[in-house]
């Protein structure tokens, strides 16, 4: 690159008298012009789809760079005129068009599949606002709009303009094209569609805005709030905006490359990430009817072209719409759905294998399972709670449809990008080849015994834990002692994840440290995480977690034990946190969390998972053994028997365990009284002594030994440090390369021209 000439070009000035924002312009221009560059028209037949409500992108410059191998020459030329890419790279805006897992691991996917050669799209929507930005005030969070959309350049606006029909009238969808640049191969796209004649006007304060404004608001936030009904007949909207879109732009390129429609599945593979993107095979169906075939080759065209991924076995998070809220949204839709449902009655009977119960409601999985070739799970464990309890009698119906795809994570970003001492390195013992094939890092164990290997790996996990020090001190002006432990939870917060028990653990030392029993060893307890804004304990637990950092900020006790919470964590926020992290707390209730993708982030990065048997972290447990995780807590099978027997009693174990007693009225007591919400507080006590629902009490006493137990382990050096290099060296299974390539090989079928083959 000649910046110098670059720079003339652009704004007639040398690299050294340009602003930030010129800088910054002008390298996402470059980019952009070298992505089109390498880009190939599609010649084959068969291309993929990925429809999904949330691409939790991230920024995008360092790895774009890096993905197109000119990282570290972009860096010595700039730092050759004086000026850092880092500079840089903090003044980009983050799009954070996701919620959390869901949304990064359709990024992560991207990335993987144009890394591997695949011609295969994403297709979302273009929100104007991302998710909110997370403000504390008073101990409380506070929402604000984050509007990530700037004229940088990332996006390009195309003429593709598609009619969608809603019941109130026709809006238009414009299509804007986002460059996916594949490791060292090809380039992809990613298609954002953005309602022509959005109002950012109508937003008023905070994040409100008027939600039956649909010609003005449609595309305008990620996952309104849907607490009341104007919310979700807006959320209708907004999905069938996106896969009305969606299936005229897939019909149209099909099309065009020789599709003769009854013979769609050759030319589209539809994957249907989570039910937010279902509606695409009613409306598939209609659009194929319109265009002439009838209504059984519709049908048999459109469902042998979607596959279904399952996220979540929470009830209260599995897509229900009433009849009533789609014929006010989408009218045109419901005969479809109807006539699936009768089709699916007729053949199979029975009530729980519905698409339209009885009381007139749709259940998304339901249509999404009838209505495709493949149904999957997100981690083993995942896949066997689908077959064997939440989509039991489907699964009945249907067993050659279930498959498992454990995710993963791409390493590019969440290793190359984010730990670039780490990655250098793994490449100094290993040679790169990991980069492109994970596997590769179990060379790594040949080195487990090795002091100066793991002397290297000690002193690059404790430059990390300094260099999260400094940030977190400029971003927050919180000190931090980068000698003590680093014991990391960050996700979105949910109970079922139970940030409150990780909170009652912190009151539990806290209690301790005042009496005088003092740890061993200084720990940094550091939490991230977002709560819907309409889910109010969510927010109660973070103000807990808020007012314990002023206490444990008390000069007495800091000392020992302290507590961060990371202010507006997002993907930015975790790429500095996961380098640093000592241990990542994977504690969700077992059987609830799908997979979770951040505890292969810190595996990767070489910190040790506390968890409980749950997602994939049964996966991490098999793959390292019992020496390298500490797991504790109920297994699935218990918890779910206890649910099933209804005999879980939270007041039980809050009268008869005097630990949990303790904490629990802290909660309520005088010293918290001093600095936080009453209402709050009382609401959150209230929630756990009577109901509890994520049972955090039965697996109380052994969080605390186990967490105690991977204190005393850290002092053991060089023992810790095997520990990390195992969970190093054993992660390989979790890049995203290998669940693409499982996807391909199971459900997509897409051929890999032989020179895009990298190693595999
Ligand atoms: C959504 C909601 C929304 C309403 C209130 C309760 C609730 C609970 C959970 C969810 C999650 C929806 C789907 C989702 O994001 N699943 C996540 O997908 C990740 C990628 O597969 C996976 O790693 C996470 O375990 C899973 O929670």
């Amino acid at each position: 690159m000649d910046l110098t000439q670059i720079m003339h070009t652009e704004y007639g000035k040398s690299v050294g008298e340009c602003t930030k924002d010129e800088l910054y312009r002008a390298l996402v221009k470059y980019t952009c012009t070298l992505a089109e560059e390498k880009r190939k028209p599609y010649c084959g037949k068969k291309k993929l789809y990925y429809l999904s409500a949330e691409f939790l992108i991230g920024k995008l410059l360092s790895c774009n760079l890096i993905n197109l191998g000119i990282y570290d020459s972009v860096k010595a030329e700039l730092a050759s005129h004086g000026r850092d890419l880092t500079e840089l790279e903090e003044y980009e805006n983050e799009p954070s068009l996701g919620n959390g897992g869901l949304g990064r691991l359709a990024a992560c996917f991207l990335d993987s599949i144009a890394s591997l050669g695949l011609p295969g799209d994403g297709i979302g929507l273009n929100y104007h606002f991302g998710l909110f930005r997370q403000v504390f005030r008073e101990n409380e969070q506070t929402a604000e709009p984050d509007r990530w959309l700037t004229d940088t350049g990332w996006l390009r606006k195309t003429d593709t303009v598609y009619p969608i029909r809603l019941r109130n009238g026709t809006v238009q969808a414009r299509m804007y094209d986002l460059a996916v640049i594949g490791y060292e191969n090809c380039v992809n796209t990613l298609h954002l569609f953005d309602l022509e004649g959005v109002d950012e006007d109508i937003v008023g304060e905070g994040i409100s805005f008027d939600k039956t404004d649909i010609a003005h608001n449609l595309t305008l936030f990620l996952y309104p709030d849907d607490s009341d009904e104007n919310g979700r007949i807006l959320r209708i909207c907004q999905q069938y905006f996106m896969v009305s879109a969606a299936a005229q732009l897939i019909l149209a390129e099909a099309e065009a490359r020789g599709c003769r429609l009854y013979d769609l599945p050759d030319y589209a593979v539809i994957q249907i990430n989570d039910t937010h993107p279902a509606m695409v095979i009613p409306e598939l169906i209609r659009l194929l009817t319109e265009r002439g075939l009838d209504t059984d080759d519709a049908i048999a065209a459109a469902c042998g072209a979607c596959a279904y991924t399952n996220h979540t076995i929470l009830a209260e998070a599995l897509e229900k719409w009433p009849i009533r809220y789609l014929k006010k949204a989408v009218p045109h839709l419901v005969p479809v759905m109807e006539i699936l449902d009768d089709k699916v009655r007729r053949k199979y009977g029975g009530e729980e294998t519905a698409i339209i119960d009885r009381e007139d409601v749709v259940h998304m999985a339901h249509m999404a399972v009838h209505c495709s070739v493949s149904t999957n799970g997100v981690a083993s464990l995942h896949t066997e709670i689908l077959k064997k309890e939440a989509l039991a009698p489907l699964y009945r119906l249907c067993p050659e449809k279930f498959n498992n795809k454990t995710n993963g994570i791409t390493f590019r970003r969440w290793l190359l990008h984010c730990n670039p001492a780490l990655t250098d390195f793994l490449t100094g013992h290993i040679g790169d080849g990991f980069r492109t094939d994970g596997e590769e890092l179990r060379k790594l164990m040949a080195y487990r015994d090795d002091t100066t290997t793991l002397d290297g790996l000690m002193r690059i996990k404790s430059d990390s834990k300094k260099a999260l020090a400094d940030w977190l001190y400029r971003k927050q002006g919180v000190k931090c002692d980068p000698d003590s432990v680093f014991d990391i939870q960050i996700k979105r917060l949910h109970e079922y994840k139970r940030q409150q028990m990780n909170a009652l653990y912190v009151i539990h030392k806290y209690l301790e440290i005042r009496e005088g029993r003092l740890p061993e060893r200084p720990v940094t307890v550091i939490f991230g995480a977002k709560a819907a804004p309409a889910y109010v304990i969510a927010q109660d637990i973070i103000h807990l977690i808020l007012c314990l950092q002023t206490l444990t900020g008390d000069p007495a006790v800091r000392p020992y034990l302290q507590t961060v919470m990371v202010e507006n964590y997002n993907v930015s926020a975790a790429e500095k946190l996961i380098p640093a992290c000592d241990i990542s707390e994977q504690i969700s209730l077992a059987s609830k969390e799908a997979s979770g993708t951040g505890n292969m982030k810190f595996m990767l990065n070489g910190a040790v998972t506390l968890g409980t048997e749950d997602g994939a972290n049964v996966e991490i447990h098999r793959l390292v053994g019992d020496e390298n995780i500490y797991i504790f807590g109920d297994t699935s099978t218990v918890v779910t028997a206890r649910y099933k027997a209804g005999s879980y009693s939270a007041k039980a174990y809050y009268e008869e365990v005097p630990m949990i007693r303790r904490a629990v009225d802290f909660i309520i007591g005088p010293e918290l009284a001093k600095i936080g919400n009453p209402v709050r507080l009382r609401r959150l006590y209230d929630e756990l002594t009577g109901k509890d629902w994520f049972m955090t009490f039965p697996d109380f006493a052994d969080y605390v030994k186990t967490r105690e137990k991977a204190y005393r382990d850290y002092g053991i050096r060089p023992e810790w440090a095997k520990k990390g290099l195992v969970n190093i060296a054993m992660s390989g299974y979790f890049s995203s390369d290998r669940t693409i390539l499982e996807y391909n090989r199971d459900i997509w079928h897409l051929d890999r021209s032989p020179e895009q083959i990298h190693s595999k």
